[in-house]
C-alpha cells in the first residue's frame, strides 16, 4: 500500500512537473507525449521498431535519439533491432552509398525519408542519417502527417558553425545567459552532461561545428594542458557529428612558444604552427580548424610584421595542409583613422586580396559593414570576392538587440541580409547565393552564428531567444526557409500547439524585430559605440578613438541627421554594384530603413511617408515603444496555452522591455531635439523627463 501511495505520489509529481514547470532546459527537444490518442496510434503503427543497419558512433546516436524521442512522444518503448528482415511498420536507418539513386543525389550530409512499408531514413553518411532522424522527429513533434512521407533535403552550406566568445575564466564576451557552458577547471576529468545536451540541440538543427572560445583569444587554449580539456569536449561532440574548432591568438608562437616573433613568413614560426597542428590532431583527430581575429580592435596580427591578412591565413592553412581542417579568417577590421569611414574598412583591406588565399581559407564576414546593428545594409564584400570563399557571420547573441530583456526574433534580420541582391552578375545574385557558393562556385562554404548560449538553466537567458539559436541553425541548413515557417515550427515544438496561440505568438515574433528597430535605431540610425552596448547614449563624444563615439555615427547637427556615404561624403557607396548604388545614393529612392546609413538628411525634409524627418523619427520612436505595449497585450492572451512559469518569465521581461523602449525613445529624441528645434508632434506626448534625467540613467547602467 505504502509502495502504491509512494508511486502515485511520484506519478502526480511527474505529471505536474511535465505540465507545469517548464524551465526551458529541454529547448525544442521536449518529446512530451502526444496528447491526441488517435494521432499517437497512427504514428505508433509506423514506428514499431528501429532497424539499425550499421554501427558507427553517429549511427548509434541516431538510433538512440530516435528511440528516446519516440518513447516520449508515443509513450512506449520502441526496440532497436539489427535488421528488419521481412517486418514492416518500423523505421530503417541506413547509410546507403550505392543503391538508391535519390540518395545519390543528396550531398554528404543530406537525408531522404520515405514511408512505404517501412519508414526509411537514408543518407550517404551517418551524419545524414542523424539529420534525417531529427527531421522525422520534427514531423511528429509538429503533428504532421507521415503517410506517404517523402522528403529529401541536403544542407546548402557545408560548414554550419556556432562561434562562442567564451573566455578561460568562465565569462562570455557579449553573453547574456550566464557563465560559459565549458567548465575549464573541471575538465577533462569531469564531463558535464550538459555538453551532450548542447551537442544534440545543435545536431537537431544540422549545426556541424563549434568554435568554443572567444575570437579575442587566449593563447592558453593551445597549451598541452588546455588541449587535453578541449579534446574532452570534442569527444562528446563527435558522436553528434559536431567538429570542434579553436580561435587562435596570432602571436601564440611568442607567448607560449618562446619565439621572438610571430611573423607568418618566419620559418621558425611556420614550424611552430606545423608542430602545434600536429599536436592538436593527435588529441583531436577530427579537429575542424582555426578561427582568427587579427589586426582588429587591438588584436595582434600579420600586419604587425608588415604582412597582410593572406600571409597570416595562408601560413595557418599550410600548417593544416596534411589534415582535414580549415582556416576562417575574419574580415572584421577597422583602423582608428579619424578621416576614414569605418563602413569601408573591411572592403578596403580585403578586396585587393581576392584570389590570394590558400584553398583552405574562408574569409568570414559579418552580415553588415559595421557591427551587428539592429539593421544594416549587407556588407559590400559579398559579391566582390569571387575568388575567395566568404563565410557569413551572424550574431545570435543580442549584443545590440537588448541583451536578455528584449524579445527580438532574428530570423527576419538574417533573411533580410541573405535575400539582399548584390547584382553581381544578374538580378537575383543574392547574398545567400554568394554564401552557399552557387554564385562564384566556391569550393568551401560556411556560415557562423555568434552563440547566445550560457549556463543559465534555459540556455539563452530570454526564453524566446532560444528561437534565435533555432532559426540560425535552420537557415544555415536551408536559407530558403521562411521566417514564419521557422517560427511556427519552433513554437509548436517548444511552446504550444493551440492554434490561436501559435498564430498570436508567430505574429509577435515576426513583428518583434521591426518594433525593436523602431524604438532603437529607426530609419537607418546605428549605435555601435563602446561600453555595454546597451545604454542609449547619443551624446557620447569622448573616446580613445573617434569611431568609438556616438556622434561619429549619427552626425546630428543643426541641419540634419545621418552619415553621408554618397560621393559628396565618404563615398562608401562606391563599394556596391551600380544597380545597388544607384538606388541607395539617391535620397529619394533610398529605402527608408537605410536612409540615415547613407544620407545626411535635413530635419525638415519631407520623406516618402509625407512626414518630415523629425516627425518621422518621432513617429517611429513613439510607435515602436507603444508597440511593446501591444506585445504585452498579445502575450497576455496566450496565457492559458503556455506553461505558467514560462508565461510569467516572458511577461516580466516584456515589462522591462517596455521601460527600456521608452528610455531609448526619450534619450534619442531629447538629445536630437535641440538640433532639430522642433516640438514633439501630436498626438505624441512629450517625454516626462529631461535630457539630464536620461543621461543620469545611462551613467547608472554603465556603473559596474
Ligand atoms: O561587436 C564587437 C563586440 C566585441 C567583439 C567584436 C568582434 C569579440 O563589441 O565584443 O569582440 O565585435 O566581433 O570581434
Amino acid at each position: 500500500m505504502n509502495f502504491l501511495k509512494h508511486n502515485v505520489f511520484l506519478l502526480l509529481l511527474l505529471v505536474s512537473v511535465s505540465s507545469y514547470a517548464d524551465d526551458g532546459y529541454r529547448l525544442w527537444l521536449k518529446y512530451d507525449r502526444i496528447a491526441d490518442a488517435a494521432k499517437r496510434e497512427t504514428y505508433a503503427r509506423s514506428a514499431q521498431f528501429i532497424a539499425l543497419n550499421g554501427s558507427s558512433l553517429i549511427l548509434k546516436t541516431a538510433a538512440e535519439e530516435l528511440q528516446a524521442g519516440l518513447q516520449g512522444l508515443l509513450g512506449k518503448p520502441i526496440p532497436i533491432i539489427a535488421s528488419a528482415g521481412n517486418q514492416t511498420g518500423g523505421i530503417l536507418l541506413t547509410v546507403n552509398k550505392a543503391a538508391n539513386p535519390d540518395v545519390q543525389r543528396l550531398n554528404d550530409e543530406g537525408y531522404q525519408i520515405t514511408n512505404r512499408s517501412n519508414i526509411a531514413i537514408a543518407g550517404k553518411t551517418d551524419a545524414g542519417v542523424l539529420y534525417g532522424v531529427f527531421a522525422l522527429l520534427r514531423q511528429l513533434q509538429t503533428a504532421q502527417p507521415i503517410n506517404g512521407l517523402s522528403i529529401t533535403s541536403s544542407p546548402k552550406i557545408q560548414y554550419r558553425l556556432l562561434n562562442h566568445w567564451d573566455n578561460t575564466n568562465g565569462t562570455i564576451e557579449r553573453g547574456y545567459a550566464g557563465e560559459s557552458l565549458w567548465k575549464w577547471i573541471e575538465l577533462p576529468e569531469t564531463i558535464d552532461p550538459r555538453y551532450r545536451d548542447y551537442a544534440r540541440a545543435n545536431a537537431s538543427l544540422g549545426i556541424n561545428g563549434t568554435v568554443i572560445n572567444n575570437v579575442n583569444a587566449s593563447a592558453r587554449f593551445l597549451t598541452a594542458e588546455y588541449l587535453e580539456k578541449v579534446a574532452a569536449l570534442a569527444n562528446v561532440f563527435r558522436s553528434y557529428g559536431i567538429r570542434l574548432y579553436l580561435s587562435v591568438y596570432f602571436p601564440a608562437p611568442k607567448t607560449i612558444g618562446g619565439l621572438k616573433t610571430a611573423d607568418p613568413l618566419d620559418p621558425d614560426v611556420k614550424k611552430w604552427w606545423t608542430d602545434k597542428v600536429k599536436e592538436i590532431y593527435k588529441v583531436i583527430p577530427d579537429f575542424g580548424g582555426f578561427l582568427v581575429k587579427a589586426n582588429s580592435e587591438g588584436e595582434p596580427g600579420p600586419q604587425d610584421y608588415g604582412r597582410d591578412h593572406a600571409d597570416g591565413a595562408n601560413m595557418l592553412a599550410e600548417a593544416l595542409a596534411p589534415y582535414d581542417g580549415i582556416v576562417m579568417w575574419r574580415a572584421f577590421v577597422y583602423k582608428a583613422d579619424p578621416k576614414a569611414d569605418r563602413f569601408k574598412a573591411a572592403y578596403e583591406e580585403f578586396k585587393h586580396l581576392d584570389g590570394k588565399f590558400n584553398r583552405k581559407v574562408i574569409v568570414q564576414v559579418k552580415n553588415g559593414p559595421i557591427d551587428f546593428q539592429p539593421r544594416e545594409p549587407f556588407s559590400p564584400l559579398f559579391g566582390n570576392m569571387p575568388k575567395t570563399p566568404l563565410a557569413m557571420e551572424f550574431q545570435i547573441t543580442q549584443e545590440y538587440m537588448g541583451h536578455s530583456t528584449n524579445w527580438v526574433y532574428e530570423a527576419p534580420l538574417f533573411k533580410e541580409c541573405l535575400d539582399s541582391d548584390t547584382y553581381v552578375s544578374r538580378k537575383g545574385s543574392t547574398v545567400a547565393n554568394v554564401v552557399d557558393g552557387s554564385l562564384h562556385n566556391y569550393p568551401l562554404t560556411a556560415i557562423a552564428g555568434v552563440a547566445n548560449t550560457g549556463a543559465d538553466r534555459n540556455w539563452t537567458g530570454h526564453p524566446m531567444a532560444q528561437a534565435n539559436w533555432y532559426a540560425f541553425g535552420r537557415l544555415a541548413w536551408d536559407h530558403t526557409l521562411s521566417s514564419e515557417a521557422i517560427a511556427r515550427e519552433w513554437i509548436n515544438m517548444t511552446l504550444t500547439q493551440e492554434p490561436k496561440a501559435v498564430k498570436t505568438i508567430t505574429d509577435l515574433m515576426l513583428r518583434s524585430r521591426e518594433i525593436y528597430v523602431n524604438y532603437n535605431t529607426p530609419i537607418g540610425l546605428s549605435r555601435p559605440w563602446t561600453g555595454a552596448h546597451f545604454a542609449p547614449e547619443p551624446w557620447q563624444n569622448q573616446s580613445s578613438r573617434p569611431d568609438w563615439t556616438a556622434i561619429y555615427y549619427h552626425r546630428a547637427d543643426s541641419i540634419g541627421l545621418g552619415f553621408d556615404r554618397t560621393a559628396s561624403g565618404s563615398n562608401a557607396l562606391e563599394q556596391y554594384r551600380p544597380e545597388v548604388r544607384r538606388v541607395w545614393e539617391n535620397a529619394e529612392t533610398c529605402p527608408l530603413p537605410y536612409l540615415l546609413w547613407f544620407h545626411h538628411v535635413p530635419w525638415t525634409k519631407k520623406l516618402s511617408t509625407g512626414r518630415t524627418l523629425w516627425d518621422e523619427l518621432c513617429t517611429r520612436f513613439y510607435t515602436g515603444a507603444d508597440s511593446v505595449g501591444w506585445m504585452q497585450q498579445q502575450w497576455a492572451q496566450v496565457k492559458p496555452a503556455v506553461d505558467p512559469q514560462l508565461f510569467a518569465d516572458v511577461a516580466g521581461r516584456l515589462q522591462t522591455q517596455h521601460k527600456e523602449a521608452i528610455w531609448w525613445r526619450d534619450s534619442w529624441l531629447l538629445y536630437f531635439q535641440p538640433f532639430a528645434r522642433q516640438p514633439i508632434p501630436s498626438p505624441f506626448k512629450k517625454p516626462e523627463r529631461t535630457l539630464e534625467d536620461v543621461k543620469r540613467l545611462s551613467d547608472i547602467y554603465r556603473l559596474r
